[in-house]
């Protein structure tokens, strides 16, 4: 219903500004029940986004509290982590190597590889201290041999299923790849 918004944004103003002896009617004959039934509009409203959220992520794969996406299109990290974002998600933080295995093993069975992969882990903000997109603890790591190494200066994201290893490593950002998207599925 995409009149629907519309209508809930400029009815309350106006009859704001006209006083509620005019709240888009006349004299006595507005009562609760219209403001009541704008309320409820905008609950509706609300709901409604919620609802496309969860069908736009209906065919990822649950793991814990979240559910995983592989997401093919090749993007810069920032662009992967807005498009996950779009979802309803981040970037897929790790936290164990149950977890690492896990989105390995996803992007194996859809690909037949072991993709080079952005996930959400960042030091953009200062040189060495790195966080996770989604915001949760950066309590794991497995970073491939000799990485992080900061490369000329310019790696401050993090790509997985790097050379032999198939581990992490420091990237540059504005590489495109692949990506993993998770959202809270509870
Ligand atoms: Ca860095
Ligand atoms: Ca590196």
């Amino acid at each position: 219903m995409p009149s629907l918004p519309c209508f809930c944004v400029f009815a309350l103003p106006v009859c704001g500004l006209l006083g509620w002896d005019l709240l888009c009617f006349s004299s006595n004959m507005i009562n609760k029940a219209s403001f009541l039934l704008l309320s409820a509009l905008l609950i509706c409203c609300g709901a409604e986004d919620t609802v496309s959220v969860g069908n736009i992520m209906g065919d990822c794969q649950p793991l814990g509290t979240r559910c995983f996406k592989f997401v093919s299109t090749a993007r810069s990290w920032a662009e992967s982590e807005r498009h996950c974002v779009a979802m309803g998600g981040n970037l897929a933080s790790v936290h164990s190597i149950d977890e690492y295995s896990f989105i390995q093993e996803l992007i194996r069975k859809q690909t037949y590889r072991n993709l080079r992969t952005w996930i959400g882990g960042y030091d953009a903000v200062k040189e060495g201290l790195w966080f996770w997109s989604d915001g949760s603890r950066f309590n794991f790591i497995t970073w491939s041999p000799g990485n992080p190494d900061n490369y000329l200066g310019k790696e401050h994201c993090i790509q997985m299923n790097h050379g032999g290893s198939r581990l992490w490593n420091d990237s540059p950002c504005q590489l495109a790849s692949p990506s993993v998207c998770a959202v809270q599925s509870v």
